[in-house]
């Protein structure tokens, strides 16, 4: 995978591992959170073992008991490098740009910024995503005989949540990324929530600075090679 050179931080080779570290991925083509890892991870340069875990198939492979010794949530992504297994998109992140010094930085040195682009990607992380994740939607129907307009209008209902929130914060912080000019956690974070979005028909063309970053991050090979339409696991119909 090539290095997104024109990122290229000054930050110095003080890191312990090399880009050619056993890295593997357990992730589906079609989940956010899995999107997320596999941009971050093309962002810094690694490769890695794509491992598909399919949400739907044999009443999802994430609820096997094999699956569960390394995720015990049972969910994708799992990253699990050398002897060391790390579940939860935001820590495998954090963990890739520290362990991965030497390599593009997602999170940049200021204790500020940093702190402000962790808020941004925990309004996706914890208070859109959750609420729209397959489980979550599964529960409503199973406990509330929800209908599926009426998952429709939840998960519409929570995505508008995060997303004006998004919006509000990229008024005041976005240049050509969420960030600044060049990609950081936050786009990482951004473009599979937008992705998800439009993929229910929610409108996100209201929000001005989350789609033009969200177009601007679409042309970057490190996110186009992560979208989930060009997967090993991608269904043949879905594939670009
Ligand atoms: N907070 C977790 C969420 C992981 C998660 O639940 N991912 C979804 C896919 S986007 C999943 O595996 N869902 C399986 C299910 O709901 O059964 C993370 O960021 O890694």
């Amino acid at each position: 995978m090539a290095m997104p050179r024109k990122y290229m931080t000054s930050i110095a080779h003080s890191g312990n591992h090399s880009p050619m570290e056993n890295i593997t991925l357990y992730n589906y083509f079609r989940s956010s959170t899995s999107y997320r890892a596999r941009i971050a991870l093309n962002l810094k340069n690694l490769n890695y073992d794509y491992k598909s875990i399919h949400l739907l198939n044999n009443g999802g492979e994430q609820n096997s008991e094999e699956y569960r010794k390394l995720n015990p949530m049972g969910g994708v992504p799992t990253l699990v490098h050398g002897n060391h297994v790390i579940a939860q998109s935001s820590a495998i992140i954090e963990y890739l740009d520290e362990a991965f010094l030497q390599s593009y930085q997602l999170l940049p040195k200021d204790a500020i910024t940093r702190a402000h682009i962790r808020e941004f990607c925990q309004i996706i992380n914890a208070d859109t995503h959750a609420y729209g994740n397959l489980k979550t939607l599964a529960y409503l129907t199973k406990n509330f005989a929800a209908k599926d307009d009426q998952k429709s209008a939840w998960l519409n209902y929570w995505m508008h949540e995060g997303l004006s929130a998004c919006e509000k914060i990229l008024e005041k912080t976005s240049k050509k990324f969420c960030f600044g000019d060049t990609p950081t956690a936050a786009d990482v974070f951004l473009v599979p929530a937008v992705t998800t979005a439009i993929r229910f028909e929610v409108d996100t063309k209201k929000y001005q600075n989350l789609t033009r970053v969200f177009d601007q991050c679409n042309q970057e090979e490190a996110f186009m090679k992560a979208h989930p339409f060009r997967q090993i696991d991608t269904p043949a119909d879905l594939k670009i």
